[in-house]
């Protein structure tokens, strides 16, 4: 992190763009409940990254609480981090404008993420879905985070959000002005979780947008819709190896084991100790126990907080102006350092 010598804060978001699965709760949300009581949290219901692709504007909403209900649900405590929506606080849009001006096309132009989403007919895309990584970097550095707890297909955005914060330090000769935010991308302690993939296809991420409802398991999901997804889950004929090795070339077993092992808090080695050599016909049922031992509560926190929107509303309110106190300060510091009349 250079010479920068800021307190030491954590940032992160998720879209509202859908509901909330397994592959958000263990590359993300998890941490986020971990992190909280090492260091000063923010945590942010990303919408205005959301309508880069079209959002239907009353699901949009009711996603923006449900995605906050699910930060509660797993244990995020909003008297210690900040939960809150990012159009409520106007510094995002203000520094990701003047980003606009730091970041470079070519830079821009090797998102994955972006050709992914774009798909082929990459003309009719929202510019918004350009610029999408320069406004995550406003998001991180309007607080002058150090840290971002995210899964791996965020490490692209985290070192475009590295290299905007070093252009700017070095063009407006502010040295060490932003940190330089690193990623957080393994699980808790280290465990794995970090890329959870399709149950439908071992080689595909888990995603809110997958089309096959199979592919995914959502937080919301009951104990039986959970054992059905599991059952259906795609996998190979072949017996578990007793060995992590035995995994290669067999990306739905390994995903189902990595799974096992992220919510038991154990090793894939731990794991297939113990299974190695049994069927999926033993495993999968072990499994489906498994998450629904720990995903099931947490829908059922999930479903009661929905059921408040007042509260909710009003811990993102809350979150909004506490993330406003910082986020303030860090803009009215850059019009400065830009030469904007403050
Ligand atoms: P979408 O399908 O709309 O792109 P998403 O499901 O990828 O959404 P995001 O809102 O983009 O979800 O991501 C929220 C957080 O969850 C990010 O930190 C992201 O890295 C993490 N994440 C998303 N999918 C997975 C996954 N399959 N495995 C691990 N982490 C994931
Ligand atoms: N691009 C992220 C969501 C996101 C984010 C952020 C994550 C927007 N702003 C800031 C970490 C920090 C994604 O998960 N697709």
């Amino acid at each position: 992190m250079s010479g920068y010598e800021g307190p030491m804060r954590v940032l992160s978001g998720i879209q509202p763009s859908g509901g909330m699965h397994l592959g958000n709760y263990l590359g993300a949300i998890r941490k986020f409940v971990e992190l909280q009581h090492e260091y000063d949290c923010f945590y942010c219901v990303v919408d205005m990254h959301a309508i880069t692709v079209w959002q239907d504007p009353a699901k949009l909403r009711e996603q923006t609480f449900h995605i906050a209900a699910s930060y509660l649900a797993a244990g995020v405590d909003p008297k210690i981090a900040a939960i809150f929506h990012q159009s409520a606080v106007r510094a995002h849009a203000e520094l990701a404008w003047i980003f606009n001006c730091v970041a470079r096309l070519g830079w821009l132009d090797r998102m994955t993420q972006f050709k992914d989403k774009a798909g082929k007919d990459k003309e009719r895309a929202s510019v918004g879905l350009y610029t999408y990584p320069v406004l995550q970097a406003a998001d991180i550095l309007v607080y002058k985070a150090t840290h971002v707890p995210v899964g791996e297909d965020q490490k692209q955005h985290l070192e475009l959000s590295r290299d905007i914060a070093g252009k700017f330090n070095h063009d407006f000769k502010a040295d060490d002005f932003f940190p330089l935010p690193e990623p957080l991308i393994k699980g808790p302690k280290g465990q794995g979780g970090a890329r959870i993939m399709s149950l439908r296809d071992g080689t595909a991420k888990m995603s809110k947008s997958d089309v096959s409802e199979n592919a995914c398991i959502f937080l919301k999901d009951d104990a039986d819709a959970i054992a059905r997804k599991i059952k259906k889950a795609k996998t190979d004929p072949e017996p578990l190896p007793s060995e992590p090795k035995g995994l290669e070339g067999r990306p739905e077993a390994a995903n189902l084991v990595g799974i096992y092992a992220a919510l038991a808090g154990k090793s894939d080695a731990d794991v297939l100790a113990e299974f190695g050599g049994q069927g999926f016909g033993v495993f999968k049922p072990a499994l489906a126990e498994l998450v629904v031992e720990k995903i099931a509560p947490i829908g059922a926190e999930l479903n009661r907080l929905e059921a408040d929107p007042a509260y909710l509303k009003s811990v993102l309110d809350a979150g909004a102006e506490r993330a406003s106190t910082v986020a303030d300060k860090v803009v009215r510091e850059v019009k400065e350092i830009v030469g904007f009349v403050v």
